[in-house]
This record gives C-alpha cells, sequence and structure tokens, in this order.
C-alpha cells in the first residue's frame, strides 16, 4: 500500500493490553488512515499483532530501525513478512542503513518513513542541528517519507520545504503540546495521535474531533 491523506489522522497505538489493542483497532481503524504501532504493544503481543490489526486498518511498524545495512534488512523483512504496510527508520545511522530498509521496502512493494527531527525537548541536543541532512539524506535513499515535529510547526515549514514531494507524517499532537491543524498548515500530510485518543474516555468520538479539526 502507499499511504494517502484522507482523514490525514495516524492513529499510535501505544497500549499494552491485546484485547484493548483490537478493540481500539476495530472501532477506529475505518477512520483513520493508519494505525502505527510501536514496541510497547508489540513487545507484548508479538508480530503477529500486526496481522489482527490489518484487519481494520494500514499499519505503520514505529520499529525506529538504527542498525548497519544487514541488520536492517532483516527487521524490514520480518516486519512485512508479519504485514506491515509501512517502517519506521532512523537516518543518523547513514544512507547505506536507510538504503537496505528501502531496498526490502521496495521488494515487498511497502514503504519507508525516516525520523529527521524528533518532537520531544531531548531532540533539540543532537538531531535538530541534522534535521535537514536527514531530510536530504531520506530522499536520497529513496524513502516514502519523513517523520518531523508537530510540536515545532515553525520547523515543519521548513523541513516541508527541503522535503519536496516526500510525505510528512508528523506525531506530538495531543499529550506532547502539539496542534493538530497547525501540523498540517505548516505543511505535514498526515498527524500522529497517540493518548489524546487511546487515553481519552470515549477514543471513537476523540478521533472523530481530531479528523473535523484536520477537515476546516
Ligand atoms: O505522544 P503521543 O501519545 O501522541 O504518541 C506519539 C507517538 O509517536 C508515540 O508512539 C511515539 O513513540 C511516536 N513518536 C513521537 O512521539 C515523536 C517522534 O519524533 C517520533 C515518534
Amino acid at each position: 500500500m502507499t499511504l494517502t491523506p484522507k482523514s490525514r489522522l495516524i492513529i499510535a497505538l501505544d497500549v499494552t493490553d491485546r484485547t484493548e489493542a483490537l478493540s481500539i483497532a476495530e472501532k477506529l481503524g475505518g477512520a483513520v488512515d493508519a494505525i502505527k504501532v510501536n514496541y510497547p504493544l508489540v513487545l507484548v503481543c508479538g508480530l503477529g499483532i500486526i496481522k489482527d490489526i490489518k484487519k481494520y486498518a494500514n499499519v505503520i511498524a514505529d520499529f525506529k530501525v538504527a542498525d548497519i545495512p544487514n541488520t536492517n534488512s532483516l527487521i524490514c523483512r520480518e516486519t512485512f513478512e508479519a504485514g506491515a504496510d509501512a517502517i519506521i527508520c532512523q537516518g543518523f545511522v547513514g544512507k547505506d542503513s536507510v538504503k537496505a530498509c528501502v531496498d526490502v521496502a521496495n521488494k515487498y512493494g511497502r514503504e519507508v518513513y525516516v525520523v529527521t527531527e524528533m518532537s520531544h525537548p531531548g531532540a533539540l541536543d543532537f538531531l535538530q542541528p541534522h534535521a535537514f541532512e536527514l531530510v536530504d539524506l531520506a530522499f536520497r535513499a529513496g524513502a516514502s517519507g519523513i517523520i518531523a515535529p508537530a510540536t515545532r510547526p515553525e520547523r515543519l515549514v521548513d523541513i516541508r520545504c527541503r522535503a519536496g514531494d516526500m510525505k510528512i507524517l508528523s506525531p506530538g499532537v495531543g499529550a506532547q503540546g502539539g496542534d493538530a491543524r497547525k501540523a498540517i498548515d505548516a505543511g505535514a500530510d498526515f498527524v500522529i495521535v497517540g493518548r489524546s485518543i487511546y487515553n481519552a474516555e470515549d477514543p471513537y468520538a476523540a478521533a472523530v474531533n481530531f479528523i473535523e479539526q484536520l477537515r476546516r
């Protein structure tokens, strides 16, 4: 699959209970563009949870893959065999490591997204000064897109200029302080929202609320 913006909302399903995860996926799968899984869920449930969630939505595996090319290839192969539509990798390990992910993704007809500047305060320590280089690296390696921070819309504007046609997925909305609408207006194609949806009393209503903000 190729991630295409419809609702522009991706849910980060970082719950650690299988029943809860599948219940949220079933309720929200039809409304969101993708469900992102990360280590908290996969370490508890195993990689097989990807196939179960795929019944309801496209799945992005946020494994922030950051190893030598051979290990990256093996991780990507297993993740795509498990059914993931896309994988997220780190760019700071260098172009060969990212390219290894892209090569495997191309074999499976799947996508790779590269982390550039992260959304938390610690991203200023090392990542921010190199964010544009990481955008360029993602492009040169043939990635489908990048991850850039909704917590800093002013940075999103600059990163968008640098990213050309690559898609931008933007985490940090809600619990981390970012605003969904501002992130899209600044150039993101999708926002990623976790706690503000899955911790809400009514996750479906919370998701619909974000989708309405994104439609305006
Ligand atoms: O803060 P939230 O609960 O909305 O979750 C955000 C998700 O996105 C979570 O899975 C986190 O690991 C991921 N993420 C970031 O928050 C920031 C990044 O720069 C990259 C990924």
